[in-house]
């Protein structure tokens, strides 16, 4: 079934109640019903018709996050073709890579890129570039009101493609995880279920809309239940809080988390109408665990999941399902197969510390035209590996230790050391470099580089991290580079990043 279709029949019998309520930006007067998600989706789905694209065309987009920016996703699903979403820090460069690879026939951008985006669309032979601002200006929706506001979703099948989320590899260039309606709607039905969708719901939605954190597993949630969500386009801790005692689900990063706790407002009475505080996409400390319930009165429910399979695992919902256990991410989700393997692929015992391995309706069926990349990441018998590192205890809980992925995860984001090396090693008076992640109070991990000069060359740590700003996403970019004579080699050679981690390991908590 095409995943619109399942969101749409889950609209409220009355479609001219609130469905999404900007709660910043340039007009919060102003509010969205259910008839407003189903005809301005429709608008945005006939303008896609009237293009005539192939079948499954990539629609790349990187807009401001706005509620237009929703409905864009929404009428790319109803019109039967694939949504790209871009991170809004991504620069020139990283967006050539995503147009090149991802050959879009339509990419949507903000007004004031579209001298540079464009360019770069149409040398990648896209034919058609529009415009979406956080205003609800731009050519997209002049182009969109022309339209009829009805419209008859595409016909798809649970194995037709729906989005391509770009993530970086731990070498070479970012892939395209491909994810098929029957992925996503299966993960979200889970998800309604395991959580306890319940009427009268209202959604606090915070998170940037490109990645699956905040597009699948928040909006969908809501949708697929019809709940009501308070739409911020950006997070301040402030502005979330007020509003805090109107919601009754919550969704951040741990980041998001540690800032709340930043406010003396906090407290059991701004949180007496929540029902749920999701955490995930990185590591929740358990301090942050801990403040929280004391703070508030309420568990922090932490989950795990990543581009690739969507939802993984969760702490339970339910008291009758077992508690929610910080620290770890619970259990393997209701449909989700989850063991651990070492590195020779054999089976490990209980508490056993090894690769985490999966399988499920959620898990995607492969990187975007890598066909070797895709035979790469599963085993002989079907289970994708995640890169990621951990262990199942004797009651079923999953604890994530560790990465054999070379991945930092700053503020939710990823960061792919041998990417920033990249763009570090072709700067100036640069011979080597190596970046790595150390605990970061706000961040959870902050991004830091080490670099040696080529001989004779003078470098400036904050001229790199200059320079870098204007190439690449601001987060990837190195908070502190350290200038050093040679780094640190194992016998064979290899840059030992642990010993530089350990070297800094204080700097951004000192
Ligand atoms: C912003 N900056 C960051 C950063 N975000 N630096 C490191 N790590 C980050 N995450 C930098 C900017 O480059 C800029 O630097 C400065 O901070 C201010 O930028 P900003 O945009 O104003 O920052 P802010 O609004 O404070 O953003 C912080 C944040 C944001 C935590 C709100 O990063 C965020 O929304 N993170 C959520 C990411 C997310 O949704 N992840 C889900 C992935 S899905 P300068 O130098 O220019 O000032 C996934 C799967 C799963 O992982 O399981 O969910
Ligand atoms: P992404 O590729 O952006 O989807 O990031 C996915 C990665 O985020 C996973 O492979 C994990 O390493 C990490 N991740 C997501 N949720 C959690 C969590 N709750 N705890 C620890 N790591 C997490």
């Amino acid at each position: 079934m095409n995943l619109f279709v399942a969101l749409r029949q889950a609209f409220p019998a009355d479609l001219d109640t609130c469905a999404i309520e900007p709660a910043d930006g340039p007009d919060t007067r102003r509010f969205y019903t259910w008839r407003d998600l189903d005809h301005a989706s429709a608008r945005i789905a006939n303008l896609l018709d009237s293009l005539a694209l192939p079948p499954a065309s990539r629609i790349a987009v990187q807009v401001e996050k706005s509620v237009e920016a929703l409905l864009l996703y929404l009428g790319v699903l109803r019109a039967g073709h694939v949504f790209l979403p871009l991170n809004t820090a991504y620069q020139a460069a990283e967006i050539e890579y995503f147009i090149g690879n991802a050959e879009p026939a339509v990419v949507v951008c903000s007004g004031r890129n579209f001298s540079w985006v464009s360019r770069l669309a149409f040398q990648a032979g896209t034919t058609h570039v529009f415009t979406l601002n956080d205003d609800r200006t731009g050519t997209l929706l002049d182009r969109a009101a022309f339209h009829a506001d009805t419209h008859t979703p595409a016909e798809k099948s649970a194995g037709d493609l729906a989005a391509i989320l770009y993530t970086s590899g731990t070498t070479g260039r970012s892939k395209g995880a491909m994810l098929s309606h029957g992925n996503l709607l299966s993960n979200a039905q889970t998800l309604k279920d395991y959580w306890g969708w319940q009427a009268g719901d209202v959604l606090i939605h915070a998170l940037p809309i490109f990645h699956v954190h905040g597009l699948f597993v928040a909006s969908h949630g809501a949708l697929l239940n019809g709940s009501k969500m308070i739409w911020f386009t950006r997070f301040d801790p402030k502005a979330v809080l007020a509003r805090l005692p109107e919601a009754t689900v919550f969704m951040g990063v741990p980041t998001l988390y540690v800032r709340l706790l930043g406010e003396a407002g906090l407290t059991k009475q701004a949180c007496r109408n929540m029902r749920l505080f999701v955490s995930g996409s990185a590591p929740l400390l358990i301090e942050t665990f801990n403040d929280w319930r004391e703070r508030t009165g309420h568990t922090i429910l932490e989950r795990y999941g990543m581009s690739e399979t969507i939802m993984l695992t969760s702490n339970p919902y339910r008291t009758e399902d077992g508690e929610r256990r910080g620290g770890t991410v619970g259990f393997p989700l209701p449909g989700v197969g989850l063991r651990v393997r070492d590195e020779q692929g054999g089976a490990l015992h209980v508490g056993e510390i090894g690769g985490i391995e999966v399988r499920g309706p959620n898990v995607f069926s492969g990187y975007w035209r890598m066909p070797e990349k895709t035979r790469e990441e599963f085993t002989a018998d079907g289970w994708f590996k995640t890169g990621d590192v951990g262990k199942i205890d004797a009651g079923g809980y999953v604890t994530i230790v560790g990465r054999s992925k070379d991945l930092i995860i700053s503020g939710g984001y990823n960061v792919y050391p041998a990417e920033v090396e990249g763009y570090l090693n072709e700067l100036p008076g640069v011979a080597e470099s190596a970046v790595i992640g150390a605990p970061h109070p706000d961040f959870g991990e902050g991004v830091l580089a080490v670099v040696v000069p080529r001989a004779g060359a003078a470098l400036d740590g904050a001229r790199l991290i200059a320079a870098l700003k204007t190439k690449i996403a601001g987060f990837k970019v190195p908070k502190q580079v350290f200038i050093t004579n040679e780094l640190p080699r194992n016998t064979m050679g290899k840059v030992q990043k642990n010993l530089l981690r350990e070297q800094h390991q204080g700097y951004f908590s000192a």
